[in-house]
Formats: C-alpha cells, sequence, structure tokens
C-alpha cells in the first residue's frame, strides 16, 4: 500500500483535512505496526543494557529515518500541505536521562539494534523526565515534565513481577518501546513501572511527597538527592529496576533452556554506571531461591555482568549508607556482606573492600565481581588503570578496557541534518550510513572549491534555521550572519562554562575600548542545573545577567550577542549542533570522562575548541593540528597539583590584570543592577577563594586561543577545509563502531 492510503487508513480520512495532532497520531500508530512487523535477533546469548537513564528524545523522524521511509511520508505529507517538522513539535520528549550517560545509553540501543544483536535495554519508565527549566529573574526554575501521552510510544505488555521491599511489596509492569534499527532489525527497550503511582501527588513544582513509595516510585526521574528522603528514594528506584531486569534475565534465559548453571551462555549483563550495580547481588539472590548454593551463584553472576566507569567525580561514584540498603531492601545485605567478605579474604588492600565506615561501595562490587571494566575513551581508562582505580587495576588487569563513546549517525547526522547528510551521499555514495570510516572518501575533496562552497553554504543555511527557530519558540534575535560559538551540555563547574563566562566578559570590554571583531559573535549557552547544585545555578544567573547586558548594549551588541536557550533537550540539541562554528569543549583535563556532543558537533562540521580532555584527544589524534583549537593544561599537570593541593587561585588572579577585571565585573554595578546580589557574590567568592576546577590558570590560553579561532574564520576557504576534514574523521566516533568494539570484546553475541 503507498504510504498515503496506510496514513489515512489510519485517519479514516484525507490527510489534508486533518489536523497535524490527528496526523502526528497516525504516525505514531503507522510506525508502532510497522516496527513490530520487523524480526529481531532471537539468538541464544542476549545483552541486557540496565541503565536508570535512557535520553530517547523525540523518536518520530528517528523512526521514519531507520525504517526508510521518512523521505516518502515527508513528501506525502507536503502534497497534502503539512510539514513534517510542524508535525514533530506535537511529539513531546521523553527527557528520561540527565545527560550524557543517558543520551549514550539511547545512541547504544539504536546501533545494537541496527547491528542486528540480541540485545535489550532495561530501565524505568519514569512519568516525568528530567525537570522542564523555566527562566525567571535571570534564575533557573523548576517544573514537571510529563511526556506520556493516551498514545505513545509505550507498548503495555501482560509482564509483570512481586518487588518487595523492606515491609511491603509491589507489583511492577513492563511497558516496551520498539527500538527500530537503521534498515534492519528491531530490539526493545524495557521500562519497568508501577500502576499505583500517582500523578496527581505532582502540582506545579518538582516537589513532591518523597515518602509515599508506592504512589512515587516512577514518578520522576531521579529525584533531587540533596536530602536523605531523594536519596532513599533512588535506592528504592535502583532496586526496582535490577529485581525486575534480573526476574527478565533468568525467565528468559530457563524459556530459552538454560539450567541457569549455564547462565553465561544466555546473558550478558552490561551495568550503566553504578546505578544498576545492585543487579549483582539480586541475582546472586534468585539464584540463591532457585536452589543454586551461593558460592556458586556468586561465580555465575561473575561471569554474566560487566560494569562501565563513566566519570572519575568522587560524588558521582555511588556510596549507600548501610542503613539505607538495611531500610530499604534488607534481604540484599546478607549478599553483600558475604561478597565484602570474600573480598576480605582474598585482598590486603583495604581501599577495595566493598564496605567501609559504614558505607556500601557500588563500583568495587562491580569491580570485584563483575568481569570487565570499561573506560568510555582511552585518556579516561588510562586514569582510571594508573590512578583513579589503580588498586583494582593492580587485582584485575586482565578485566580493564576501553570503549571510546560512539553517536548514533541516523540521529546526529541523517535526521538533524538532512540537507548535509544528502550532500554528503551525493559526493561519495550512501555506503557510509552503514558503514560511517567511509566518511574518510570526502577527503579526496579536500581542493575542490564548489564543494567547500556548498558545504558553507549547508552551514549556512542551518544557522538561519536555528535563528528562527529560537525567535519563534524562545523570542530571541540572533543574528545569523555571525560566528555560531556554542556551549551545551549539563552546568557542571568541572565542564567550566565559567571560563567561557570569563572569556565574554574580556571581550565586551574590548569593544568598548574600541577594539572590534570581524566578524560578529554569537556566543550559546545551553544548560540545565541539577536543582540542589547552588553554584551550577549561579553560572546560570550570571549568563542570564551577561545577555541581558551585553545584548542591550548599542556599543556592543552589534559585534558580540549572549544567548542561554532554555529548557536545552534533545529536541533543541539537534538544531544547535548543525548550526555551529565552534564547539566548545572546555572541562578541565582528567574530569571530562569522554563527551559525545563533541563528536555531535564534529560530525556537522563544527571545529573544536578544547582542552586535552576526554574524547578530544582522539578528535585531536585524528584531525591532525590544523584541524582543531586545543588549549590549556594537561591531565597529568592537573592531577599533580590536586596531588600537591597548593592552588590558589587568587594567585592567579593578582597577576593577570585581564582575569582580575573580568572576575571582578561579576560583583559590578552593571550585574547587580540586572542580577542577585547573593547569587553573583556566591559565584565571586567560590571562584576567588576555591576554583576547584581551576579556570584561572587555562585563562589565558583559552583566550589566546579562541582569538585564533576566530581569526581563521575570517579565511573562508580555509575554514571550509577543516570542516571537510572534521567530518571526514568522524565516521570513527559512530556508536556502530563502539557497539561492535563492545560485542567482539565483552559480550560475544552471534550477529
Ligand atoms: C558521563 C560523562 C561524559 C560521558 C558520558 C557517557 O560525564 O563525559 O561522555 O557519561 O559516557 N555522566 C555522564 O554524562
Amino acid at each position: 500500500m503507498a504510504i498515503m492510503q496506510e496514513i489515512e487508513t489510519k485517519l479514516q480520512k484525507g490527510i489534508s483535512v486533518s489536523t497535524d495532532e490527528e496526523v502526528y497520531y497516525a504516525l505514531l500508530e503507522l510506525v508502532k505496526d510497522k516496527a513490530e512487523k520487523k524480526v529481531s535477533n532471537k539468538g541464544k546469548k542476549k545483552l541486557y543494557y540496565i541503565s536508570a537513564e535512557f535520553l530517547i528524545g523525540k523518536l518520530l523522524s528517528n523512526n521514519l529515518i531507520n525504517l526508510g521511509i521518512y523521505d516518502e511520508v515527508k513528501e506525502t505529507l507536503e502534497k497534502n500541505g503539512k510539514s513534517l517538522a510542524e508535525i514533530e513539535e506535537i511529539e513531546l520528549e521523553p527527557s528520561l536521562g540527565n545527560g550524557g550517560l543517558g543520551r549514550l545509553a539511547a545512541c547504544f540501543i539504536d546501533s545494537i539494534a541496527t547491528l542486528g544483536l540480541n540485545g535489550d535495554g532495561v530501565g524505568l519508565n519514569y512519568h516525568y523526565g528530567l525537570f522542564k527549566q523555566v527562566f525567571e529573574n535571570n534564575l533557573q526554575k523548576e517544573t514537571p515534565n510529563p511526556w506520556i501521552t493516551k498514545e505513545s510510544w509505550l507498548t503495555k505488555t501482560d509482564i509483570t513481577y512481586p518487588v518487595s521491599f523492606g515491609g511491603f511489596t509491589v507489583q511492577s509492569r513492563l511497558y516496551d518501546i520498539d527500538v527500530v534499527g537503521y534498515n534492519n532489525r528491531t530490539t526493545k527497550l524495557h521500562l519497568f513501572d508501577i500502576e499505583s503511582v500517582d500523578e496527581s501527588i505532582v502540582g506545579d513544582t518538582i516537589d513532591f511527597d518523597k515518602d509515599d513509595i508506592k504512589k512515587n516510585l516512577t514518578l520522576f526521574l531521579y529525584p533531587d538527592d540533596s536530602d536523605d528522603k531523594g536519596r532513599l528514594l533512588r535506592v528504592y528506584q535502583q532496586y526496582f529496576m535490577v529485581s525486575n531486569a534480573a526476574r527478565l534475565i533468568l525467565a528468559e534465559a530457563e524459556a530459552k533452556g538454560s539450567n541457569l548453571h549455564d547462565l553465561a551462555d544466555y546473558a550478558a549483563v552490561q551495568i550503566n554506571d553504578t546505578h544498576p550495580s545492585m543487579v549483582i547481588p539480586e541475582l546472586i539472590r534468585l539464584l540463591q531461591e532457585k536452589g543454586i548454593l551461593m558460592d556458586e551463584a556468586i561465580e555465575i553472576v561473575s561471569k554474566v555482568c560487566a560494569y562501565t566507569n563513566h566519570t572519575i567525580l568522587a560524588e558521582a561514584l555511588e556510596k549507600w549508607p548501610i542503613s539505607f540498603l538495611e531500610k530499604a531492601v534488607p534481604q540484599l545485605m546478607p549478599i553483600i556482606r558475604e561478597l565484602d567478605n570474600k573480598v576480605r579474604a582474598k585482598v590486603a588492600d583495604e581501599s577495595t573492600y566493598i564496605i567501609k565506615d559504614g558505607l556500601v561501595h557500588m563500583a568495587h562490587m562491580d569491580i570485584h565481581f563483575g568481569y570487565s571494566v570499561n573506560g568510555v575513551a582511552y585518556l579516561h581508562t588510562e586514569i582510571l588503570k594508573n590512578t583513579e582505580l589503580n588498586n583494582f587495576y593492580k587485582l584485575y588487569p586482565e578485566k580493564f578496557n576501553n570503549k571510546t563513546n560512539g553517536i548514533t549517525f541516523r540521529r546526529w547526522l541523517m535526521s538533524c541534518n538532512p540537507e548535509l547528510s544528502a550532500y554528503i551521499t551525493e559526493l561519495i555514495g550512501d555506503g557510509w550510513k552503514k558503514d560511517a570510516n567511509e566518511l574518510e572518501k570526502l577527503g579526496n575533496f579536500i581542493n575542490d572549491d564548489a564543494v567547500l562552497t556548498k558545504l558553507v553554504d549547508i552551514k549556512n543555511a542551518k544557522k538561519t534555521e536555528l535563528a528562527s527557530y529560537l525567535k519563534k519558540t524562545q523570542n530571541l534575535d540572533v543574528p545569523d550572519n555571525s560566528i555560531f560559538d556554542i556551549q551545551v551540555k549539563r552546568l557542571h563547574e568541572y565542564k567550566r562554562q565559567q571560563l567561557n563566562v570569563l572569556y565574554i566578559i574580556r571581550k565586551y570590554f574590548e569593544i568598548k575600548a574600541g577594539k572590534k571583531p570581524s566578524t560578529p559573535i554569537t556566543c550559546f549557552f545551553g544548560a540545565k542545573a541539577a536543582p540542589a547544585y547552588i553554584i551550577a545555578k549561579d553560572i546560570i544567573h550570571a549568563i542570564l545577567c551577561l545577555q541581558q547586558i551585553i545584548n542591550n548594549d548599542p556599543e556592543v551588541s552589534p559585534y558580540l550577542k549572549v544567548f542561554m536557550v532554555e529548557n536545552y533537550n534533545v529536541t533543541l540539541a539537534e538544531k544547535l549542533f548543525p548550526a555551529a562554528n565552534i564547539s566548545e569543549q572546555i572541562s578541565l583535563a582528567s574530569k571530562e570522562a569522554s563527551g559525545t556532543g563533541n563528536m555531535k558537533f564534529m560530525l556537522n562540521g563544527a571545529i573544536t575548541l578544547g582542552t586535552s580532555d576526554g574524547a578530544n584527544v582522539e578528535i585531536a589524534e585524528l584531525v591532525g593540528d590544523e584541524n582543531i583549537y586545543v588549549f590549556g593544561e594537561d591531565s597529568q599537570t592537573v592531577i599533580d597539583r590536586y596531588e600537591r593541593g597548593d592552588y590558589c587561585s587568587k594567585d592567579y588572579y593578582d597577576k593577570d590584570a585581564d582575569l582580575k577585571k573580568a572576575v571582578d565585573f561579576l560583583v559590578s554595578d552593571e550585574m547587580m543592577k540586572v542580577g542577585s546580589k547573593e547569587n553573583l557574590e556566591r559565584l565571586y567568592n567560590e571562584l576567588l577563594n576555591k576554583d576547584w576546577f581551576m579556570t584561572f590558570p587555562d585563562f589565558e590560553d583559552y583566550c589566546k586561543t579562541k582569538e585564533k579561532a576566530y581569526a581563521d574564520y575570517e579565511d573562508k576557504k580555509a575554514w571550509a577545509k577543516k570542516m571537510l576534514v572534521n567530518i571526514s574523521k568522524a565516521g570513527f566516533f559512530s556508536s556502530d563502531r563502539t557497539i561492535k568494539q563492545y560485542n567482539d570484546e565483552i559480550w560475544h553475541l552471534e550477529a
């Protein structure tokens, strides 16, 4: 049947006489039908990618692309006076993740499906995603972010398990989302929920009663964990997730003929950061219930579970008080104690014990009782081996391995930048869609002026598109003839949005003093700060104040503008990456495990301005010095300075007049006029007395390197060559490559 007819059958009327909303729901159903009919890999061994977050973003376009019907649907709609872009606006984004870790999980299931591997995602069906960010008085406010409408991508299944907590039991329910691979198979995202969740306890804010677990268990993604109740709820969520996962794993293995002693032939579990770590003791517990003795159960599980570390920041390595686990999941504590005893019996190094000072160290359990430990970029894995987890590396060198992150090119090029995608295909054919390394063929056009011009044209068109989208949705007046310099990622001090802020202030003074840039500059930020992260919110405040001051200053605004886009999410990301000229990747060296935004920018022809951190290091190696702007101290220098503990930000402030002027501006009369004294003073004091993420030592080099990038931008042709090289070398960062490596080296599934 022609697509037109299929859509109209769903609508039971003509497309042209239907509303956008009706067409959206018709397309949703159509895609779900088609996805259901695709076969999935039914091989013996299956991967379970367990993750507290799957930041899937809107699914309509991506699914249409992967089903191979995107163009046809788009044209059909156009013929009937409809625009796919507008219909997409109806879809609510499932913001089921905070940032990179959650988005990575979403890219991974896309690649698992595309490669036709037998693997599913397992997580939670949060009724509200990460909060919606609203700006009021130049401050971030958090409001609830619902995404489930009566028809959605979720399909209710009959799978349900009783899950017991200390003192009560809940009944779970599994909902599935079909994940369509590119022109290939499908796989499932399994999201567990309970039916007693009560959305009516949510008002206009994200505060809610955290006591009644039956009503709030899956209500929100990561509730505010600044207080004990929020942290405790997180333990309930995590156990609920892994207990369901463990039951599903055992049931599916048994259904395929496993006697459970051979579980490792049927299942591999990837533990995405420590949030799902309790799956280890839970699997052991369930195996015991099925009659397997403790020692053997431990051995079985140790051959099934593998752990991915995503950060070296201490606060993100979860350590739960024993009292929390005793209250929420008392049935696990004897098992965790037994695991700890086993470690104590064989290992002398106390720093690796699971239970220490009343805390259960989740990562320690993963490393001792998992068969693989991986970092997410070359540098990150080296730091884990040589510094952060060195004590574990000495015990189990064979367990450690690197899997440099990747992104799905279906969403991050084909879907978000169809113009560039089509042009690439025109030049080199469409083999790159299945084998991203073929992008290298673009290198043949490095001296082809027509190609270089066209790349710039496409970039300019995407800039105009972003500008009009931001006008329409956020009423921002973005000059599209300027350099688009973009920093989008979660707000965190280690990512150093504050360093970018200090540069902008310096530039503002420079322009005021008469030194005007040849091409105007537009600095974009997009970031949510965790609701309880005070300094991060102060940084947002400073950016919004600067935006107000600079954009309204007639002397400066023709040359420099600042925009903090509201509610940065996957949907906005898809508009920002294609429009960027400069990609800001300025984390303190050693602190960003990988980054994945850096890859999305590169793939869309933005040039990286970054430190030698995370995957930036690999980007630099691939594109060469000419095609990236690297600045700042290297990771070893930073690690050594932390080790010495002698960093004093004030020394830098006293020595560098420009830096001093920029820092002082934070508490100037101009800023106080538009901002809040409390927030601005706190940020000022933090930088001057602490600056834990060492922005000051990198300030000078950052400014110098950024000026060099802006100056280079003036040579249009030379810049276009840099763009071409970046795109052509991005193939390595396809998540298809990453997933293939996970499979070849960790999971060993049959394709
Ligand atoms: C982490 C890290 C990022 C990394 C991402 C995916 O901070 O550097 O790219 O995981 O591995 N918590 C995160 O988002």
